[in-house]
């Protein structure tokens, strides 16, 4: 009874979120380079190109360019099976429209992977997380055009060939359905889109997603010729809607609302669109640009896993005169049972367990819980320590869950890295007081601090979880 013997135990983070360095060595400016700095419910904003004196937390980030040998030792010390990053697209390609790769890019993630294969640790690697080259913004409207298809697939072989001996696990698209709500931030995060008058962002959503589930398919396709043995993920951001009462209208209402968020996931894992799109399409007379050969690469390119970030659960009501149940006419409303975190995010760890037998009563495929953990104020105690016990209790119960849901349940559970096992750089909010880690860094919200690096409580706690396989909570 238990985690697999060989169960991935690590702590996932973004390129953009951590390594700084944004215009060394030949990176080329990406769309997080452009976003200011925000604060706990201040949206931060998005610059056209980058402006001199405007706070951008990502330029420097923790700096983790220059200090990845220190931090990948502080995971070896912890135990660490693996670690999840992403590789800066615009490290590879700068504009990501260039004829050749960068060499020094390439070269930074061989050290890196280098230096994590030295202790055991495999790297596990999302392709593109948040991190489009701006340059296929402004020159291209990102993947409104679907020429970026042709973009991604040749950063995705690039990396495939360069890394095929180093890395296994591999995934796509960061939380592809964030944007199913297409605001302006998570259409930029996700697809690189900047709104513009007359645009339909709704319709304008579903065309680029549309696009990068080709590209990924496609890229799937290309990385198991390049090494049968990879295994190619999606990555989904998964909070399950409830219903908010068993009133059988705000039933129906929770299952469209799991349509309109999780369609994506039916896409990448069986190679085709779900009816419930398709009478939606036909509803709204949206006709996408989607030819047959995109139908066929669908299918030849469904993906080996399902990767998964879990923070929270959702509860939503129906709507009067909704009687249709259709999308965006519903109210998301506060979960009574559950507590939030300072940033209002919900805290539900049995959510976890409900949203890996969603997955796996679906699909009957492996996954893996990428991103999980809890966003929060930390005090830094005198001797350097911090005391985050709250952290601990979050990690803990949803662990416990995870663990019902594989041995009382039975799912396919690969791997847990959970997020972000050193304090980096918020996507939401830019904040750096917004932390994650086991590992506390000497950085505030305005930019100031030695980044100077020390272990927090958690960071004993979960050495404990990995060396026991998670049966000492
Ligand atoms: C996910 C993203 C991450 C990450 C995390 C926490 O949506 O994949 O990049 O940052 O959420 O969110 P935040 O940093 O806004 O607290």
């Amino acid at each position: 009874m238990g985690f697999r013997s060989d169960f991935l135990w690590g702590g996932a983070v973004a390129a953009h979120q951590l390594e700084g360095s944004w215009n060394e060595d030949g990176k080329g400016i990406s769309i997080a380079d452009v976003m200011t700095a925000g604060a706990n419910g201040v949206p931060r904003r998005i610059t056209d190109g980058v402006v001199e004196g405007e706070n951008y937390p990502n330029h420097e980030a923790i700096d983790f360019y220059h200090h990845y040998k220190e931090d990948i030792a502080m995971m070896a010390e912890m135990g660490f099976k693996c670690f999840r990053t992403s590789i800066a697209w615009t490290r590879i390609f700068p504009n990501g429209d260039d004829k050749e790769p960068n060499e020094a890019g390439l070269q930074f993630y061989d050290n890196l992977f280098d230096e994590c294969l030295k202790y055991g640790i495999q790297p596990v690697v999302t392709l593109c997380h948040f991190e489009l080259p701006y340059h296929l913004v402004t020159e291209y409207g990102g993947f409104r055009n679907r020429k970026c298809i042709d973009f991604f697939v040749k950063f995705a072989k690039t990396c495939f060939e360069r890394y095929k001996k180093k890395v296994k696990y591999w995934m796509t698209f960061n939380e592809i359905n964030n944007q199913a709500d297409y605001t302006q931030h998570n259409l930029l995060q996700e697809s690189g889109i900047l709104l513009k008058d007359g645009d339909n962002p709704e319709k304008l959503m579903y065309q680029a997603a549309h696009y990068e589930l080709v590209a990924s398919a496609m890229a799937v396709k290309a990385g198991h010729v390049i090494n049968p043995d990879f295994m190619i993920g999606c990555m989904i951001s998964m909070c399950p809607v409830y219903p908010a009462t068993c009133n059988p209208e705000d039933v129906m209402c929770s299952v469209g609302a799991m349509h309109q968020k999780y369609w994506f996931a039916d896409v990448h894992v069986r190679g085709y669109y779900p009816a419930y799109m398709e009478k939606l399409f036909e509803r709204k007379n949206y006709k996408l640009d989607r030819t047959e050969e995109d139908m066929r690469i669908l299918k030849e390119g469904a993906v080996d896993y399902i990767a998964f970030s879990y923070y929270m659960s959702m509860a939503v009501k129906n709507k009067e005169n909704n009687a249709a149940f259709d999308y965006n006419n519903n109210s998301y409303v506060r979960n009574e049972y559950v507590d939030v975190s300072d940033w209002g995010w919900p805290i539900d760890s049995m959510g976890l367990r409900y949203a890996l037998n969603w997955f796996y009563d679906r699909y009957q495929i492996p996954m893996m819980v990428v991103e999980n953990g809890l966003g929060a104020y930390d005090k830094k105690m005198p001797d350097d320590t911090v005391d985050d016990y709250y952290r601990i209790d979050y990690l803990k119960n949803h662990i416990a869950a995870m663990r019902d849901a594989v041995n009382m349940d039975g799912v396919d559970l690969l791997g847990y890295t959970m997020w972000a096992p050193i304090d980096i750089v918020s996507a939401s909010t830019g904040e750096m007081d917004k932390r994650y880690g086991f590992i506390y860094v000497d950085k505030n919200n305005a930019g100031e601090g030695t980044l100077k690096r020390s272990k927090k409580k958690s960071f004993y706690w979960y050495k404990k979880v990995i060396e026991t396989n998670g049966q000492e909570l």
